[in-house]
């Protein structure tokens, strides 16, 4: 019989090819979603890149080519606990995956308003999921999107190990206890906080209810399709371009394509973890084969594939493409320049075998860009989040050298 699993947010970006992928790989999948990443591109009057079909129109689709079905419930599970229980009852899955979350660290920075949406949907919706596994009596397994920016991003001169670290705790008397701990949360924005908060309530449910479960720390995906999204024109992936949503290496891509100069915030030295979309699907497969036993702490996998700056990704795309690359004033009070090392031995062990950068996969997402150009309203490019009132309006979306005192002015902000 095959196992069930409920994707929560599985109309989304990482949410709809997971979908499509576990269910081709035999699973039975239903996909909970309230479509508020459709509502919030209606607030911030912007459009996927990409033209997505409906749910309804997905479904269908998906089924007329595989012979597969997936289900579906309308059900926003921040806020309607008694309905998520019940699902839990009727459907009684094997699995859960957790994506059911406001993913954007520039969204969740605009205004009070989103600050607080964006606390109030995390992690009511990770508490209701957990205490409505608990209620249900099922032991069902969660596996939740984190994220590698959970760990901060100041330099650090080992790998940064995945989830825990091994401390020696000194008692007065001099004597030495090992420990395990949780690495120390260092959140950027208030998306990166709920999910530094989520882990604690792992920690706590996994200690007192005996859930099982495991968080992916994933770094920035970059890439659009999978070869299930690629199956049908009613399937393609949705594709963020604007200041918001779009993540820097897609966001480059479609910068090339429109003749946008490449928006290399700062000095560009920021070092990120990647990921391509083909290998975050590949990763969530082999969580759900791969469960902790029941008894086992949270298992915490770092999901990604390969570390770059900024710039370095600003010099690829400009190579392949010729177009200009330019420094803006950065938005966010982020580190200018710091390293990155990232532990990831755990994926490679159990299979996988990374997607990195490569001119044919980057050339595959600017083709996906070129098709769609039309669509790319380019006054939505420049990011207009700023992360505290230092960043002032004055210099959003303006290129660094065309600031008075630029270089005064990006040391005081920095040391500020
Ligand atoms: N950046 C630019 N220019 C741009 C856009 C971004 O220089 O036009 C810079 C940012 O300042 C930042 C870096 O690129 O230093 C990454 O920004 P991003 O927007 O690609 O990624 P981020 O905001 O960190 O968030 C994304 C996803 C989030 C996920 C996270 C993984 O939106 O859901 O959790 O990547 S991680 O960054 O590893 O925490």
């Amino acid at each position: 019989m095959s196992k069930k699993v409920l994707i929560l947010g599985g109309d989304g970006f990482c949410g709809w090819p997971t979908a499509l992928h576990l269910s081709a790989n035999g699973y039975d999948v239903t996909i909970l979603d309230n479509f508020s990443r459709r509502k919030i591109d209606i607030d911030l009057n912007v459009q996927s890149l990409t033209p997505i079909a409906s749910m309804e129109d997905r479904l269908a689709a998906w089924k007329e080519k595989t012979g597969r079905t997936i289900g579906f419930e309308k059900i926003n599970v921040a806020k309607e606990y008694d309905r998520l229980l019940h699902i839990l009852n009727t459907h009684k899955p094997d699995a859960i995956v957790h994506f059911a979350e406001q993913r954007a660290a520039p969204y969740s920075m605009r205004d009070s308003q989103c600050k607080r949406y964006t606390v109030d949907n995390n992690l009511n919706a990770t508490n209701n999921i957990l205490c409505a596994i608990v209620e249900s009596g099922q032991d069902i397994h969660l596996v939740h999107l984190g994220s590698m920016g959970v760990y901060g991003y100041s330099t650090t001169h080992a790998p940064i190990p995945e989830g825990y670290l091994s401390v020696s705790i000194k008692s007065p008397d001099g004597a030495e206890e090992e420990r395990e701990i949780m690495y120390p949360p260092s959140p950027g924005s208030i998306y990166h906080l709920t999910k530094t908060q989520d882990a604690l309530s792992f920690y706590f449910y996994n200690r007192n209810d005996g859930i099982r479960i495991t968080d992916l720390h994933q770094g920035i995906v970059w890439g659009i399709s999978t070869p299930e999204t690629d199956l049908d024109p009613r399937l393609v992936n949705r594709f963020d371009y604007d200041g918001d949503y779009g993540t820097v290496l897609n966001r480059f891509l479609v910068q090339s394509v429109v003749g946008h100069p490449l928006t290399v915030h700062g000095s560009g030295g920021q070092t990120r973890a990647f990921i391509h979309i083909r290998d975050t699907v590949k990763c969530i497969r082999l969580a759900l084969e791969n469960p902790p036993a029941r008894g086992d702490k949270v298992k915490i996998f770092n999901q990604a594939t390969e570390t770059r700056s900024v710039r370095e990704l600003a010099e690829i795309v400009s190579r392949m493409t010729g177009c200009e690359v330019r420094s803006y004033a950065d938005p966010r009070k982020e580190d200018q320049e710091n390293d990155l090392w990232v532990e990831n031995s755990q994926f490679l062990k159990l299979g996988l075998q990374p997607t990195t950068l490569s001119e044919g996969l980057l050339k595959e997402v600017k083709t996906v860009a070129a098709n769609y150009r039309d669509r790319c309203n380019l006054s939505k490019v420049p990011c207009t989040s700023l992360w505290n009132a230092k960043q002032s309006l004055d210099t959003v979306g303006t290129p660094l050298d065309l600031l008075p005192h630029h270089e005064e002015r990006e040391r005081e902000r920095t040391q500020a």
